[in-house]
């Protein structure tokens, strides 16, 4: 056993050279090799590695210091009773050398753990500065992970920062633990039934969006007393065209309408999660439900489209829909949906946005209700209204607000002209 001081050995002309990191304390065993402290001058930074194996027993500096050529670093135990001499520093960011020493296994161990790295390629040597690599630990972040953006690949800053905000932007990884396979029949008759490609890619979709949009369902009613009047009033002349005028072809154009005036429904949120891409063009998804399973054929333009030709086009999608027969050009495009339960039961569901929109509006049939006008109760027919919408676009209050406008313009659609 034996005390030995390790010196900075010879860096060349600097002199004075900023100690920005002590990566060892007092008890570390260290080994040969491994970096003790990183010195960083304004040309170069480089590690200052151990000349020797040894248990350190005095840190004689901290960070901030200044060190040049001979300062005491720190005191170590020795068991090896020959010494060697001071191995060169590892430079880097200079001509010269700028390949650097990788971190050992003591300052990994120190480091908190990695940020999650999925999708990411590991690349072999990490090339970066000291600075660069504290930030990184300081950070959590795996340098092998992090493209460089500097001359030769070099990792930046800036590139450490860039990549913890994309991290932190990306949507959780949904992995949920597998659910065991059970056999069912041991516990009475079954039998196995094929899902559909319509409906196992329905089932994804669903999947993604109800996973990774936080969604809020807004519940509202339009009075459409007048409306449906209105509609009966001229559903025969149609007929006789064939043409089924029914309340959906209204909705596609109160939806419009709410739709223009509330421009951030029509909206699809970026990658990043940081930008909108507002849409100046109106094409209405309608939900049409198949024995295949469900479809959403978009209404193109429907801004520049009245009632009836909305409406014959909702029921050539619907059969199109229903005989297999749609392109794709047919279901993309969309920028709205409107998924209609209407003609049959319930008071109000929770639809799940159609990715990449921002909002949905989910309807259930109409009732007859008694609705206080401020004198007396009045038979008025409700329409309910289910708006779900990405939180991260939308708040509360402008929810609100949609579904009111699409209330007042359901109530008189003689709004829809405004
Ligand atoms: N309240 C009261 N009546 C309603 C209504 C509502 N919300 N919605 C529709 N109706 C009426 C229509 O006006 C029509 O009345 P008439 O017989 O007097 O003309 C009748 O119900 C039948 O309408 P319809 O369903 O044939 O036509 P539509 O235009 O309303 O809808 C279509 C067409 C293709 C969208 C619909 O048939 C369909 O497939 N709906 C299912 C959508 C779906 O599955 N959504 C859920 C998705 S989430 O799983």
């Amino acid at each position: 056993m034996a005390n030995s001081t390790i010196k900075v050995p010879n860096i060349g002309d600097l002199a004075d050279v900023e100690v920005i990191e002590v990566n060892v304390n007092v008890g570390d065993r260290i080994k040969q090799e491994d970096p003790l402290i990183t010195l960083e001058s304004d040309k170069a930074a480089m590690d200052i590695p151990s000349p020797e194996d040894g248990l350190v027993v005095e840190i004689l500096i901290k960070e901030g210091d200044k060190l040049s050529e001979g300062s005491p670093i720190l005191s170590i135990e020795t068991d090896a009773k020959d010494k060697q001499d001071n191995p060169e520093p590892q430079q880097e960011d200079t001509p010269q050398a700028n390949s650097i020493k990788e971190p050992r296994e003591q300052r990994i161990k120190q480091a908190p753990p990695p940020i999650e790295t999925l999708n990411s390629k590991p690349r072999n040597t990490p090339h970066a500065g000291p600075a660069v690599r504290k930030l990184a630990r300081k950070l959590g972040v795996d340098l092998q992970h992090v493209g460089g953006s500097g001359p030769h690949q070099r990792i930046l800053k800036e590139d450490v920062q860039a990549y913890v905000k994309a991290k932190l932007s990306q949507p959780f990884n949904h992995s949920l633990p597998s659910r065991p396979d059970i056999d069912f029949s041991q516990f009475g008759p079954t039998e196995p039934l094929e899902l559909s490609k319509i409906q196992c890619l329905t089932g994804q979709n669903t999947h993604r969006a109800w996973s990774s949009i936080p969604h809020v369902t807004q519940f509202d009613e339009a009075d459409i007393s007048d409306t449906e009047a209105f509609r009966q009033s001229i559903k025969q002349d149609y007929a006789t065209q064939g043409i089924k005028i029914t309340i959906l072809p209204f909705l596609v154009k109160a939806a419009v309408s709410a739709l223009k005036a509330f421009p951030r429904f029509n909206s699809s949120l970026n990658q990043t999660g940081e930008q909108l891409t507002l849409k100046s063009y109106f094409n209405i998804g309608v939900a049409v439900d198949t024995p295949k399973g469900l479809v959403v054929p978009v209404i193109r333009n429907a801004d520049s489209k009245s009632i009836s030709e909305i409406a014959l086009e909702i029921t050539q999608l619907a059969d199109k829909a229903n005989n297999k027969k749609l392109k794709t050009t047919d279901l993309e495009g969309g920028c709205f949906t409107l998924s209609s339960l209407g003609h049959l039961s319930g008071t109000a569901f929770t639809p799940i946005i159609n990715e990449p929109e921002v909002a949905i509006l989910g309807l259930s049939p109409a009732q007859m209700k008694a609705v206080y006008d401020g004198k007396a109760f009045q038979p008025r027919l409700m329409l309910p209204l289910s708006l779900s919408y990405d939180h991260r676009v939308i708040d509360g209050v402008l929810a609100a607000q949609f579904t009111q406008h699409l209330a007042s313009v359901l109530k008189d659609t003689r709004k829809m002209l405004l």
